[in-house]
């Protein structure tokens, strides 16, 4: 019987019991590509976002099955690895012959692992896997042998076997990403997203960027010609309507005059072209900015800047390899306001480096800037990063399966006291919060322009507020004691801004009819668990915690 098609193309659901994920519904870009290199090689092939569409394990497995793919291609970032491992088993024990293969970041800095864990996997994709996915699914359905493709991982009789690494694919000679999900993305998020250079010339060492780019042959950093971006941007508006874009680049710069020359020709393009109207964002690093390229960023749309901040201490960005300092960050950050273009700051107050002292003063720092950072999460070390080459030569590596948690690194007890105290406070507010409501958050924020998403904005200052206050609150307690009226006193407040938080979400009937989770808030219990963690100081890394298994 004839197979319906060559391939399906999946990105995993991050929960497990189809919870809709907490994060932005993007468009699966990597996906895209792919599809787009078997199209035009005229092969049938399909995409499956499960994690956008909130599938559960169950749900994803009965989609996959009924599709009847030769090849399933599933793309994979580590936080994903449990569900992946789920749905494998889920469609060998079905009885599923196709070949099984992994790509996207995760896959590469975790292949051997993901073999080692996931007998159902046949192979893995390092690096970009247009080319030797494209080639392997070549192979595959003309059974051909396919082993000694380069740029794989897979097993063979003597174990795991990485073949040679794949040159880099010259962007300029893919075709287009396809556009399958732009409708439902559009309808979701209210954005489309291009991608107009891959890697990033920094090394920061937390960063999975530069491992991935490691991975197979070629430059770091690589810029599509800036003609052929703005055809995709007018092609999104004209075709769909599209106004807002958001730019996935790791670095919309490249390095050094080039790379900077290379932003200023796509912005003079989008002038131009009289592209009127348009919303863009991207991510940047502070120190690539100046006045005069801000405001020509400013005048070609981009409204907002992401830049990857971290931390305002000196010693932290120096340890963390940022390449930046932080008057850089100062002047790139007051370029962009100047300019009228807003700033999301990407921001790590809970580090390998953080100290109570670098805790209270990057807390200031944000307050200055009138920034509003998620304080309860702390840096994670995810494969194949420097970081945790570093954390393991320092002795503070505590290794964890990347299928059931990120590895952990030991740090003052006092600051890992005070981590434990925001995190146990979150993890009874905000995670129950996003966890119910997530879906209507995803609405609040969906509004046509990435400046015009006021509610959402003022939703992010709330949920500061409460973080702000119980940070300093707990910085206090570790520094000159704690009392249990002062702990009760905090939570009740919390509970209050909570009771605020969710109304501003359902509404007050809602609350007031007793249909929200404030209600569940168990402020005396939790008032009990703080005083425990504040006296005992049991902990000694920044521990997620629930471990993934329980989404
Ligand atoms: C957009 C984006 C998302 C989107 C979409 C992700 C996706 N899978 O497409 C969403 C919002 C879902 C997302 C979520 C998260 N993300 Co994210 N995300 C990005 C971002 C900004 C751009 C990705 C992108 O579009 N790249 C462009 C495309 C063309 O490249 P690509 O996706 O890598 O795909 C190529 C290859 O990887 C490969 N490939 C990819 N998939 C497959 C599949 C097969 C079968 C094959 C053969 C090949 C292959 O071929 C593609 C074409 O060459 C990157 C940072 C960056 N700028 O790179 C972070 C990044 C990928 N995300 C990251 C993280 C940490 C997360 C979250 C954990 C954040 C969070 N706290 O929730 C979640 C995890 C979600 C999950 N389910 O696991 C990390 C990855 C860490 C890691 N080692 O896994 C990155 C690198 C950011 C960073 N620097 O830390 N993310
Ligand atoms: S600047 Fe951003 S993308 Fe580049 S290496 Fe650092 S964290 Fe990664």
């Amino acid at each position: 019987m004839e197979r319906k098609l060559d391939a399906l193309l999946v990105l995993p659901p991050m929960y497990q019991s189809g919870r809709t994920p907490d994060y932005n519904p993007k468009e699966p870009m990597g996906l895209m590509y792919l599809a787009a290199e078997l199209r035009r090689r005229g092969m049938k092939v399909e995409i499956l976002d499960a994690a956008l569409r909130a599938l559960t394990i169950e749900e994803t497995v009965g989609e996959i099955d009924a599709h009847e793919a030769a090849i399933i291609g599933f793309s994979v970032l580590q936080r994903a690895l449990p569900s992946l491992k789920l749905v494998v088993e889920g469609l060998r024990a079905r009885r599923i012959r196709s070949h099984i293969c992994c790509g996207g970041v995760g896959a590469t800095l975790s292949a051997a692992h993901i073999l080692d864990r996931v007998p159902g996997v046949d192979s893995i994709v390092l690096g970009d896997g247009e080319i030797t996915f494209a080639d392997l699914v070549d192979r595959v359905t003309s059974g051909e042998p396919w082993r000694s493709l380069p740029g794989l991982c897979h097993r063979d009789f003597w174990g795991t076997n990485f073949t040679r690494r794949a040159d880099k694919p010259n962007l300029d000679s893919l075709d287009l990403p396809v556009r399958d999900l732009l409708v439902t993305c559009l309808e979701r998020a209210g954005y489309a997203t291009v991608v107009g250079s891959r890697g990033c010339y920094a090394a920061c060492t937390f960063c999975s960027n530069s491992g991935f780019e490691r991975a197979s042959c070629g430059p770091g950093w690589r810029g599509r010609n800036p003609t052929s971006i703005v055809d995709e941007i007018e092609y999104l508006n004209r075709e769909f309507g599209v106004k807002v874009v958001k730019f996935n680049d790791p670095n919309l710069f490249g390095p050094g005059r080039s790379g900077r020359e290379y932003v200023m020709r796509i912005c003079r393009e989008l002038i131009q072209r009289g592209l009127d109207g348009l919303h863009l964002m991207a991510f940047t690093r502070a120190s690539d900015l100046d006045p005069e390229s801000c405001l020509l960023l400013r005048q070609a749309g981009f409204e907002r800047m992401l830049i990857g901040i971290e931390s305002f201490d000196a010693r932290t960005l120096k340890l963390l390899r940022k390449g930046e300092t932080v008057e850089e960050i100062a002047r790139g950050i007051r370029c962009l306001r100047e300019a009228d273009i807003s700033v999301v700051p990407g921001f790590i107050i809970f580090n390998p480096y953080s100290t109570l002292e670098t805790l209270r003063s990057d807390l200031d720092m944000l307050e200055r800037y009138g920034f509003t950072a998620i304080l309860s999460k702390a840096m994670r070390i995810f494969d194949g990063t420097v970081l945790g080459s570093v954390m393991d030569a320092e002795g503070r590596l505590r290794r964890r399966s990347p299928f059931e948690g990120y590895h952990e690194y030991t740090v003052d007890r006092g600051v890992a006291t005070v981590y434990m105290c925001l995190k146990t406070i979150a993890v009874r507010w905000l995670a129950p919060i996003l966890s119910r409501y997530q879906d209507r958050i995803w609405n609040i924020k969906k509004v046509p322009s990435f400046n015009g998403r006021t509610r959402f904005y003022s939703l992010q200052g709330a949920s500061f507020e409460i973080e702000s206050r119980v940070l300093r609150s707990a910085i206090g307690w570790v520094k000159d004691g704690f009392s249990r009226d002062e702990v009760a006193g905090l939570l009740e407040w919390v509970q209050e801004g909570m009771t605020e938080f969710e109304t501003a979400i359902i509404g007050e009937d809602a609350v007031a009819a007793g249909d929200g989770v404030t209600r569940d808030f168990d402020g005396a219990s939790l008032t009990d668990e703080l005083i425990g963690i504040l006296a005992q100081r049991p902990y000694d890394t920044f521990p997620e915690k629930y471990r993934w298994a329980d989404d």
